[in-house]
């Protein structure tokens, strides 16, 4: 009657080993990419390391759990349509494994290690264990639904910063240069004086990963995808965090535009957000 075990194979424990062995794959080939495509965009960067990664991960998930579907940003055509359909294609499978196998491709080719593999499993469209892993500090985060977080069997928390002006708040710069990044850029032009400060570190699932750990208060995007989010979304939540879209709105696979902190500065957040976006610039 466990939906995280089925025999004696655990689900968190195949997302586990797969995480970890398909981040050391990664490490090994820094600085040793040979060839650098794109995608959607001339900022949308795809490697043959991200191909490897997401094949990697196919194969031992499959192996463990051949009737379990999976979802991988590399195997859905590049742009934001294209990714919306497939989740919602996919998004009542009983069993879906939500997989970004390099999340900051960007930093991952110049070699500033700050990247991630992240693997979600959702069931019946509700996430139900995240594990983001970090080759380059070798940290792995873990949440199981209703369980906790753990970063190498400590339990995470989300901090304790109550307002804006004392908080460290992490955003990205969207690939999309058009939509995503002038709205994103509304939202940093009106927030860097109000927070302590802002980071743009190039990996949204290791950012939501630093504000379950109580590393970020608060993360925001415009424009990402389920495969960024779905891990991150868990470990925050099962931090005493929240999560939610820009609008407000609960978290769910569907969400683009994410919302994530300790809870404490959530609305203050949201709603500098929501003035930033009525603006012009
Ligand atoms: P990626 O490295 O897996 O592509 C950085 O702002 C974040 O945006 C990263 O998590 C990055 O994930 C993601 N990202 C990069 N290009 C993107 C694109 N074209 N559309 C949506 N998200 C993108
Ligand atoms: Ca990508
Ligand atoms: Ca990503
Ligand atoms: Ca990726």
């Amino acid at each position: 009657a466990e939906p995280f075990v089925i025999g004696s194979k655990s689900f968190t424990a195949v997302a586990i080993n797969t995480a970890a062995k398909a981040g050391q794959w990664i490490k090994t080939k820094l600085g040793d990419i040979n060839r650098i495509d794109t995608k959607f965009s001339s900022q949308d960067l795809v490697t043959e390391v991200d191909k490897g990664s997401e094949k990697l991960i196919r194969n031992l998930i499959m192996t463990h759990f051949p009737n379990h579907s999976i979802l991988g940003e590399e195997g859905v055509e590049p742009g934001p349509e294209a990714s919306a359909k497939a989740l919602q294609a996919m998004s009542d499978e009983e069993y879906l494994w939500i997989v970004d196998p390099i999340d900051g491709t960007t930093n991952f080719v110049h070699g500033f290690p700050f990247y991630s593999v992240s693997i979600a499993l959702a069931h019946k469209g509700e996430v139900i264990v995240g594990v983001v892993y970090d080759p380059s500090r070798d940290e792995l985060f873990v949440a199981e639904k209703g369980k906790g977080a753990y970063m190498h069997g400590k339990k995470t928390e989300v901090s304790t910063e109550e307002k804006l002006e004392v908080s460290l708040v992490a955003t990205g710069f969207p690939a999309d240069r058009q939509g995503a990044l002038v709205v994103n850029l509304k939202g940093v032009q009106a927030l860097s004086p109000k927070v302590r400060n802002l980071r743009v570190a190039g990996s949204a699932a290791l950012h939501l990963a630093y504000v379950a750990a109580g590393r970020l208060s608060g993360f925001w995007e415009i424009g990402l995808n389920s495969w960024d989010i779905a891990a991150g979304a868990l470990l925050i939540q099962e931090s005493g965090g929240q999560v939610t879209d820009t609008a407000g709105k609960p978290y769910s696979l569907a969400v683009r535009n994410i919302l994530a902190t300790n809870g404490k500065i959530h609305e203050e957040l949201q709603q500098e957000l929501a003035a930033a976006e009525a603006t012009g610039f």
